[in-house]
């Protein structure tokens, strides 16, 4: 079946009757759960990956995706005989109607975007692309990527023509770490087709599949603009906030009561201060666009200074520990600092571009002893760190307690119990804005919240 013959209706009956194979190449965070819809839909999924030990572990129903739900997924969608993990991209392509594109696309260390895992999916797939099928790109890339570099492979590689042999679409994720599976069958996809069957077709296919509003948009470039804008929007949002944080700090204004009053207007968009921006789509994304620009001569400021202030962060929160630690009298070269929340974001185990990491390895280069806890990393070792069973264990004669995380734990510390097992005098640096300062000190910790004037 040539899946690009179909037409919108035919797709969700044949989606249901398992008459479409589609192979999902990359099954981390998103490519496994998007893989496993599709099988739960009634598509014929195969996961391919090139990682062995990953697909043996899933063909045995072991994930290695920290995700709510994910397990259940993965048991029925192999019990069900509608899905199975597989190393050989190239028949897994060659047997498949639709490919979608799953693979990460990080910045090396010098903020280039590396597209090297979608490049090493393209020379798979000039090898077994069939004519007919229709390939998705959903890997988070700049604009023009699929016109100006996929397209051309495939189409000096192979003897097909994009837009009359196979079609291709940007279809960028939209899923948030933690709420995956949620938002896959809730969040509108945007869709941008190299043509307007490419687009009515993984348009359909969505809809079938997770039951989302589709909007599509006018081509592939299109369609990864808008998953750019979105989490530039947000970047530059949270470095706009960093920065009023650390101001009203200093003039005696409390950020948090700001954004409060602020928020009752109708288009103020609340973000909120932190120890910086972590997580695999924010700190990485905004050098896609940024490179893109420069090629075509346009220095995009704001976007690069947004980058630069949440990057420096990490060092602000350790001069807010050192002040802190001076105030009552302690140097910080030998104090002892717990660390409370490791991972980029509340209750996701992940560590990926996390302040915390830059926070530690500072500490560490200030010969301040440090320990770590956090309830998603219970017992393992991070950052050469062990990361220990509790956070009285973490914060046993601590002279400083450093919450980098929000996790739901810290929410329902007892502040008094933690100044028992505390080096009083012992301060709290509260960069999530967790606790008061009221609070804090009642319980005997001297207190710096980010954004918080001491008085
Ligand atoms: N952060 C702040 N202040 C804020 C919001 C976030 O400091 O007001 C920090 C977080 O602590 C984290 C980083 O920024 O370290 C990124 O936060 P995030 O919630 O954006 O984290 P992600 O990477 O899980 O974001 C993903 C993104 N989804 C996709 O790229 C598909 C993002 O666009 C979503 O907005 C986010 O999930 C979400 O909230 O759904």
């Amino acid at each position: 079946m040539a899946f690009l013959s179909l037409n919108d209706t035919e797709i969700a009956d044949k989606l249901k009757d398992g008459q479409i194979t589609i192979c999902v190449i990359g099954i981390g965070r998103i490519g496994l759960p998007t893989a496993l819809v599709f099988a739960q839909a009634g598509a014929k999924v195969i996961g391919a990956d090139i990682s062995d030990i990953i697909v043996e572990n899933i063909n045995n129903g072991i994930t290695h995706i920290d995700e709510p739900g994910i397990e259940e997924f993965l048991k029925n969608a192999v019990s069900s005989g509608n899905f199975r993990a597989s190393t050989d991209l190239q028949a897994s392509i060659t047997e498949a109607d639709v490919i979608i594109i799953c693979v990460p696309t990080p910045v090396d260390i010098n903020k280039n975007p590396d597209y090297s895992a979608l490049m090493a999916v393209c020379r798979d797939l000039v090898k077994g692309l069939k004519k007919g099928s229709l390939i998705i790109i959903e890997s988070t890339i700049a604009p023009g990527v699929v016109e100006e570099i996929i397209v051309s492979f495939i189409e000096e590689n192979t003897n097909f023509t994009i837009g009359k042999d196979l079609g291709i679409v940007s279809c960028p994720e939209r899923a948030d770490p933690g709420k995956i599976f949620e938002c896959l069958k809730t969040v509108p996809r945007i869709v941008g087709g190299i043509d307007e069957r490419s687009n009515n077709l993984a348009g359909a296919l969505y809809k079938a599949a997770m039951g989302v509003k589709i909007v599509k948009v006018s081509n592939p470039r299109t369609a990864n603009a808008v998953k750019l804008t979105e989490n530039i929007f947000r970047d530059v949002n949270i470095a706009l906030i960093n920065e009023l944080a650390i101001l009203y700090e200093k003039i005696g204004i409390n950020i948090i009561e700001t954004i409060g009053a602020a928020t009752t207007k109708w288009n103020f968009v609340p973000h909120y201060p932190g120890p910086g921006v972590g997580g695999p789509c924010l700190p990485a994304n905004p050098y896609y666009l940024i490179q893109v620009a420069n090629r075509v001569g346009y220095i995009p400021y704001l976007v690069r200074l947004a980058r630069e202030i949440n990057d420096r962060m990490p060092d602000k929160i350790v001069h807010l520990i050192l002040e802190a630690l001076n105030g009552i009298g302690k140097p910080i070269k030998g104090s002892k600092v717990a660390i409370l929340g490791i991972t980029y974001k509340s209750g996701v185990k992940d560590v990926q571009y996390t302040p915390a990491e830059r926070i530690i390895d500072t500490l560490k280069n200030l010969d301040t002893q440090i320990t770590c806890y956090d309830p998603l990393f219970k017992n393992e070792i991070v950052f050469g760190l062990p990361i220990e069973e509790s956070v009285e264990v973490a914060i046993q004669d601590a002279d400083a307690i450093v919450f980098c995380t929000a996790h739901e734990e810290f929410k329902q510390l007892n502040l008094e119990n933690l100044s028992k097992l505390a080096s009083l005098p012992a301060v709290i640096v509260d960069t999530r804005n967790i606790f008061n300062l009221n609070k804090a000190k009642n319980a005997g910790f001297a207190y710096r919240g980010l954004g918080v004037p001491v008085s």
